[in-house]
């Protein structure tokens, strides 16, 4: 049985320590635990309340997410443990050390009543899960805090820091240290004032207030299309958050959630988003990589170029505490990005979810250089110039002669080749890719690139440094693209071959929008700016890409996208939205018919497998050679990079989902029908659907 409880008498009160490290979920031994600790207190005459609280850095991090899917465990069950704390005459007090999740918090929910302390943060975010809280979390939250309260934390499962907490109501007590003596003289004065034990499930002021509130309700359904569209488990949880409102009875509520709980469980969403869940933490566990690994340390850093970018990255560093130079070789460009800087931040401030003093202290981290020369004692710095090989050259040329030794080098190229950037080095083993997505400061996606070069040292410097950054962090090979530009490559290129063929812009952008992508490829397209492609095709004497000549022919028109209005799409003005336009459409049967396509009707089947089995084919590439260590990696990087839905699990786990022998044949189908090599199938692929096998049955590979 996997983690226990730690039983031991203090005063008047019995102390449970679980202990499953590192962040003791409720695995079967910490059941099992909790329910002989709480059969033994309730035997001893001489133990007048129990206290709960854990060990290691977390309180209880939830159920055993490892468990669900899995063969039930034997032993005592959850509920079992539930029963015994709230049907218990002596008060139960939890003594919240650290992080208190989903079932973690749902134990807490059970105690009469909730000391934390200051750093603690609660929460109970199983929906990003696929889940909902299923241990009496929306039935007896409500009850506490209100049902509007509930349906904030339950459905968005965001975490709620302890004196948030503590002003809803959901804990009794903050402390700043020594929360289990506190927790402990909390339950002592409890037992000394002879007051009765305080049960959740019988508070019934909030809920029956609630029916008052007739919209609410039916707000929140309406809000779940904004913020999760297309999932599943958001609206069971409102199911059940309505039937603790609606209902006396707090067991016919209970019976609701645990209905709605199996619904979940069986739901196909529940399985992809654990996967992401592991996926996201094993991408962290790189072969030849190990704790031991002495790590470059980390006190400063230094960014090159003040744009988009650069800036971005900037403000991650200060984020996370860790003073940061910025330069930009145009001095006016270094006073504009700290400009844009300033006002992210102020935005943020103003929407109440930064401090004005937080502000301040974040400001004072990020300091102007005027010159490269004032790098020279930073521990770490990243260039974030435009993507021109040359250009990073002559900078790492630079950084090598000014860098102190032992500094970690990095580039924050998309696609360029990072070996031939180290080469411009005297210490190529200092040198790899740590590629930011835009904005910078928002996205989680982190990919650190290997450079041939790259020491271990080197490479978990940068694993580690994208924690510290709250990324996500992913390795790459060192491939044009790497992982995620080589794949949305082989995207693009199929949506525009397809407009050429036949289809139209909205009918694509439609089919990859109901898929689950917050955008399709031209929608995007006109986002970003379809001048950017034209001006750099121009720059190198044009492009013979057939796929080029419809953005190209769509620019020599003055149509750039958003910021002029009119693109494939056209925006009323001070609108992003875009509205189909005869115009585009007209350029559009106007190149096709020159290019002497026929065009053809696409169903939306069509268009889907298009778009998403180049992803899948090009991954499987990826694996093959060795540039990508895991189908899980890959998924890690769509999902947090590129706005592939959670729900779905990424392409590759998409992919699995379909059966691979039907993505392979549409595959092999797409190749004759075209003659494209790019369609021809990845030799992955083919040696997965002849050995029955799927992308999740292989083990990490070893980098080519
Ligand atoms: C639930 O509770 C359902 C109930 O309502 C109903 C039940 C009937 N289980 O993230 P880290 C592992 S659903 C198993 O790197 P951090 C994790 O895989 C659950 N394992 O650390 C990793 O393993 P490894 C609701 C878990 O400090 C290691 O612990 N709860 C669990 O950055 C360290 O994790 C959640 O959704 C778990 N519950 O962050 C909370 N949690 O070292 C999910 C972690 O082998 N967890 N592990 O790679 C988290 O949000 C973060 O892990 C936490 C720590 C904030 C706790």
């Amino acid at each position: 049985m996997k983690g226990t409880v730690h039983y031991e008498v203090r005063g008047q009160s019995a102390l449970l320590s679980i202990d499953n490290p590192p962040v003791n979920p409720l695995s079967s031994g910490v059941r099992q635990g909790l329910f002989d600790g709480m059969t033994q207190a309730l035997a001893d005459d001489a133990v007048k309340a129990v206290v709960i609280t854990g060990l290691n850095r977390a309180f209880i991090a939830g159920a055993d997410i490892s468990e669900f899917g899995a063969a039930a465990t034997a032993g005592a069950s959850l509920n079992d443990v539930l029963n015994l704390m709230e049907n218990s005459q002596k008060p139960v007090v939890a003594a919240i050390n650290g992080t208190a999740f989903g079932g973690g918090l749902e134990v807490a929910l059970c105690c009469d009543y909730r000391v934390a302390v200051r750093s603690a943060p609660v929460g109970l975010p199983e929906v990003k899960l696929g889940l909902l809280p299923g241990a009496g979390g929306t039935q007896r939250l409500p009850r506490l805090i209100g049902a509007e309260a509930a349906i904030g934390a339950i459905v968005s499962g965001s975490p709620i820091a302890a004196p948030d907490a503590l002003k809803l109501g959901i804990v009794d007590q903050v402390v700043d240290e020594d929360v289990v003596s506190a927790a402990l003289a909390f339950s002592d004065q409890i037992i000394d004032s002879g007051s009765p034990t305080r049960k959740i499930r019988n508070l019934t002021d909030k809920v029956i207030a609630d029916r008052e509130r007739q919209d609410l309700f039916v707000q929140a359904a309406a809000n779940l299309d904004q913020t999760h569209r297309g999932q599943f488990a958001p609206a069971q949880i409102l199911k059940c958050i309505e039937a603790a409102v609606y209902s006396d009875d707090f067991d016919a509520g209970m019976a609701v959630e645990r209905s709605c709980f199996g619904e979940c469980l069986a739901h196909p969403q529940r399985e992809a988003l654990i996967h992401i869940f592991f996926a996201e933490r094993a991408a962290n566990k790189i072969p030849g990589l190990s704790k031991e690994t002495p790590l470059i340390d980390i006190q400063s850093a230094a960014v090159i170029g003040a744009g988009t970018m650069g800036g971005g990255i900037a403000m991650c560093f200060a984020n996370a505490g860790i003073s940061v130079q910025i330069h930009d070789n145009d001095p006016e460009g270094l006073q504009r990005g700290l400009k844009v800087i300033e006002g992210n931040y102020a935005r943020t401030v103003a929407k109440g979810r930064l401090s004005q003093q937080a502000m301040d202290e974040r400001m004072a981290l990020i300091q102007p250089a005027a010159t490269l020369e004032a790098f020279g004692d930073a521990d770490v710095v990243i260039e974030a110039v435009y993507e021109n090989l040359d250009l990073k050259k002559e900078i790492f040329t630079k950084l090598d002669a000014i860098m102190k030794p032992g500094a970690l080098l990095a580039t924050n190229t998309s696609g360029l080749d990072v070996d031939a950037i180290a080469a411009c080095t005297s210490r190529p083993e200092f040198v790899c890719g740590m590629h930011f997505f835009s904005p910078a400061n928002v996205m989680r996606l982190l990919e650190v690139v290997r450079g041939e070069a790259s020491s271990p040292q080197t490479l978990g410097t940068a694993m580690a440094l994208g924690k510290r950054l709250g990324k996500v962090s992913v390795m790459a090979g060192n491939c044009p693209g790497f992982i995620g530009n080589r794949m949305i490559g082989g995207y693009s290129r199929q949506a525009n071959l397809m407009i050429l063929e036949g289809a139209t812009p909205e009918q694509v952008d439609s089919v990859i929008y109901q898929f689950g992508l917050a955008m399709g490829p031209f929608a995007m397209a006109d986002m970003v700016g379809l001048d950017l492609g034209w001006r750099a095709r121009k720059m190198q004497g044009g492009s013979n890409e057939i796929t080029a000549r419809i953005p190209d022919a769509l620019c020599e028109l003055d149509r750039y996208g958003q910021k002029n209005g009119l693109g494939y799409y056209r925006y009323e003005a001070g609108s992003r939205a875009p509205i189909p336009d005869p115009v585009s459409l007209e350029v559009i049967e106007r190149v096709s018919g020159d290019l002497g396509y026929k065009r053809k009707a696409f169903s939306d089947d069509e268009i889907l497998k298009r778009c998403i089995y180049p992803l899948v084919n090009i991954g499987a590439q990826l694996l093959d050679e060795g540039h990508a260590l895991r189908a899980g990696d890959i998924d890690t990087v769509y999902v947090n990079g590129y706005g592939f839905p959670s729900h779905i699990g990424g392409p590759m786990w998409f992919a699995d989902a379909q059966g691979l022998d039907q993505v392979l044949a549409d595959i092999r189908r797409f190749h004759e029908e075209t003659g494209d090599d790019a369609w021809k199938p990845a030799p992955l692929l083919e040696r997965l659907v002849a050995e029955g096998k799927s992308f999740a049955s292989l083990d990490a590979c070893a980098f080519g």
